[in-house]
């Protein structure tokens, strides 16, 4: 049996009492590339039915809400996860039914992928659900759901309960709500550069619940395009101009036909939602073609490019962004 050498039984004294050489760890400092957690996508030609069967199958009364989770195969954590910090699931509601009021700790939205009419109570403000629309449902806020129109609705639910798992800081509470401090309408905060002084706490949110499409689609036509011919809008909070909810950063991207956008990388990661159109994207060395309601990952430190085929498009992106600049971990790079 050959003999341990000093370094070889130094390295075992290290490894058993806890401790570990910097540098056999140090990587230089560099973001892993390609991403450690590449891009994935789910087509809504493959959802769609899962949909349809969720509703014919799973009756509400055994599930709490009818909720398919965007599981990223890639990601090797337990629960719930489609990047590092977001979670995105699809969710189903027909005719008559309810989603009973609960709130947690995660923030959450919802982004009406097919149908309308059904309507979202958030905090006690009712909010309509018609196609595009984002609703808000932030962070230990009470929601329920209910539909009454004729057709199902299915929406995409975003949330960074994975952060509040990884943090150990997630908590959940079934309702009923108890009494609730008053809030100021919607309506309210829907006059651009006016935010009413009503005595209304102001929680770390956006006091707008809803945004309609309508207003994306009038602000995004009053708005320059970029060089490369897009244009991007952020949903804000109207009383500070900052994200809509502590965690979760919004924004529309439009893209204009055969314009590629200029490609970018950030240290935010991303889902995006074809909300309009079709077109493809580079995500680092991956291609990917889409089509209205695909749904993919936009991964951190890839470089990404987006083009729209056949006409405009429109994505919805949900991004950890601005929880990473407050973190001081923002970096952002375009390539000429
Ligand atoms: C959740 O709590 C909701 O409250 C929706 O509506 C989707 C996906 C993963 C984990 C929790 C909801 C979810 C979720």
């Amino acid at each position: 049996m050959a003999t341990k050498t000093t370094q070889e039984d130094f390295y075992e004294a290290v490894e058993a009492a806890s401790v570990a050489p910097l540098w056999r760890q140090f990587n230089g400092e560099q973001p892993t590339e390609p991403s450690p957690l590449p891009p994935f996508m789910w087509r809504w030609s493959s959802i769609s039915p899962l949909t349809e069967r969720a509703a014919r199958e799973v009756p509400m009364e055994d599930v709490e809400r009818r909720v398919l989770s965007l599981k990223n195969p890639h990601r090797g954590v337990a629960g719930p996860g489609t990047t590092k910090n977001l979670v995105g699931a699809i969710q189903t509601l027909l005719p008559g039914e309810t989603a009973e009021a609960h709130r947690h700790s995660g923030n959450a939205l919802r982004f009406v992928l097919e149908g309308h009419g059904a309507e979202t109570i958030v905090d006690g403000k009712t909010c309509l659900m018609e196609e595009r629309d984002l609703i808000l449902t932030p962070l230990l806020s009470w929601h329920a759901h209910r539909h009454t129109a004729s057709e199902k609705i299915v929406w995409f639910d975003a949330l960074d309960i994975p952060l509040f798992r990884h943090m150990n800081a997630s908590f959940y509470e079934e309702g009923p709500p108890p009494n609730l401090p008053p809030q100021s309408p919607d309506a309210a905060f829907l006059q651009g550069g006016l935010t009413p002084v009503d005595g209304n706490a102001r929680p770390p949110y956006s006091p707008l619940f809803r945004y309609p499409w309508a207003a994306v689609l009038q602000a995004l036509s009053d708005m320059p395009a970029a060089d490369d011919g897009s244009r991007t809008l952020r949903y804000t909070n109207p009383a500070t101009g900052g994200p809509a909810m502590t965690l979760i950063d919004c924004f529309v991207l439009a893209l204009a036909k055969d314009r590629d956008t200029i490609p970018y990388r950030t240290t935010s990661d991303a889902l995006c939602v074809v909300a309009d159109g079709e077109g493809e994207s580079q995500i680092g060395e991956h291609s990917f073609t889409w089509q209205r309601n695909d749904i993919f990952t936009l991964p951190n430190w890839s470089w990404i490019s987006h083009k729209a085929v056949s006409g405009d498009a429109k994505l919805f992106l949900v991004t950890d962004r601005d929880a990473i600049d407050r973190l001081g971990m923002l970096r952002e790079e375009t390539r000429a």
